[in-house]
C-alpha cells in the first residue's frame, strides 16, 4: 500500500515537472511596438557644441507605445543603426507594467564625429522574460552634416573679344553637398573706367543647357556655369575685370576668382 503510495506521488511529481517545464516554454503573444515617435527626428551637427575630440551629443528623445497581449514587456531596448544595420548605440529600459498598452518615453544619445555621420535607423523593441519580441517600431533620423561652402574650381574669360562679338564666361563650381546645394553662380564685372557695369548688380551664370538666351551653356547640372553676350557698339573699350563667386542655399559664399577680359575695336 505504502509503495503504491510513493508509486503515485512519483507520477505526480514528474507530471508537476511536466507542468513547469511546459510553463517555462514561451507561449502566448510577444509585446510589441505599436506606435513609436522620434522628437527631433532632425539634428543639425553644425550647431552642436563640440568636445575636445571633435565629438557632439547627439540625442534622440522618444516615446513608444507597448502592446502586451499575453505576456508581460520587461525591457524595451531602443537601438541606432547606422546604414549597414549595425548597431552604434543601444538603450535598454526596464519596464512593468500591468496595463494592456502602455507608453515608454527616454532618450537616446551617443557622441558623434562628423565624419561619423551617416543615415542613421533608430529601432525600438520590446521584450518578454523569454526574450522574444513581437513587432517593433522603427524611424529614420537624421543628422545633418555642416554645410560645406561652394568652391570655384575654375574661371574661363577671353583674352581678348571685339565690339559686336559674342563674350562667353564660364566658372567651374563644387560643393560637397552636392552640386544641388549650389543655388547661384555670378560675377561682377568692373568697366575699364573702374565703374561697375550692370548697376553694380551681380550678372547671373547658367548651369542650363542653354536655355537661358544669356546662357551659352553646354550641359545643364555638370556645375559648369556659363554667360554669353554679343558685345555692344556702346562698350568702353579696355580691360574689364570680371569677379566670380558661387552661393549655395544656405548662403555660404565661395572664394572669388577674378579674370580679365580686353574689350577691343571690331
Ligand atoms: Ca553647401
Ligand atoms: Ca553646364
Amino acid at each position: 500500500m505504502k509503495r503504491t503510495l510513493v508509486a503515485v506521488l512519483a507520477i505526480l511529481f514528474a507530471a508537476s515537472c511536466g507542468d513547469d517545464k511546459t510553463l517555462n516554454e514561451p507561449q502566448g503573444i510577444a509585446p510589441e511596438i505599436v506606435a513609436f515617435q522620434v522628437s527631433p527626428d532632425t539634428i543639425f551637427f553644425g550647431q552642436l557644441p563640440l568636445d575636445e575630440q571633435a565629438r557632439a551629443r547627439i540625442a534622440f528623445g522618444f516615446s513608444a507605445t507597448v502592446r502586451q497581449v499575453d505576456l508581460q514587456a520587461e525591457q524595451v531596448r531602443a537601438e541606432l543603426l547606422n546604414a549597414r544595420g549595425e548597431s552604434v548605440a543601444m538603450k535598454e529600459i526596464s519596464v512593468s507594467s500591468s496595463e494592456r498598452q502602455f507608453v515608454v518615453s527616454d532618450t537616446l544619445a551617443l557622441f558623434l564625429r562628423r565624419s561619423e555621420i551617416e543615415p542613421f535607423t533608430l529601432v525600438l523593441n520590446a521584450f518578454d522574460e523569454f526574450g522574444r519580441s513581437g513587432g517593433n517600431g522603427r524611424a529614420r533620423v537624421v543628422v545633418r552634416p555642416p554645410n560645406a561652402r561652394p568652391q570655384l574650381l575654375s574661371a574661363v574669360s577671353p583674352d581678348t573679344v571685339r565690339i559686336g562679338e559674342f563674350l562667353v564666361l564660364k566658372a567651374t563650381v563644387s560643393d560637397s553637398d552636392g552640386l544641388g546645394d549650389i543655388a547661384s553662380v555670378f560675377y561682377f564685372s568692373r568697366r575699364p573706367d573702374g565703374m561697375l557695369a550692370n548697376q553694380g548688380n551681380p550678372i547671373q551664370m547658367y548651369d542650363d543647357g542653354g536655355v537661358n538666351p544669356f546662357s551659352g551653356d553646354d550641359i545643364a547640372g555638370d556645375g559648369i556655369y556659363s554667360f554669353r553676350a554679343q558685345v555692344p557698339p556702346t562698350t568702353l573699350l579696355g580691360t574689364f575685370t570680371y569677379t566670380f563667386y558661387a552661393r549655395d542655399r544656405f548662403d555660404a559664399q565661395s572664394d572669388s576668382l577674378v579674370r580679365q577680359t580686353v574689350i577691343v575695336q571690331p
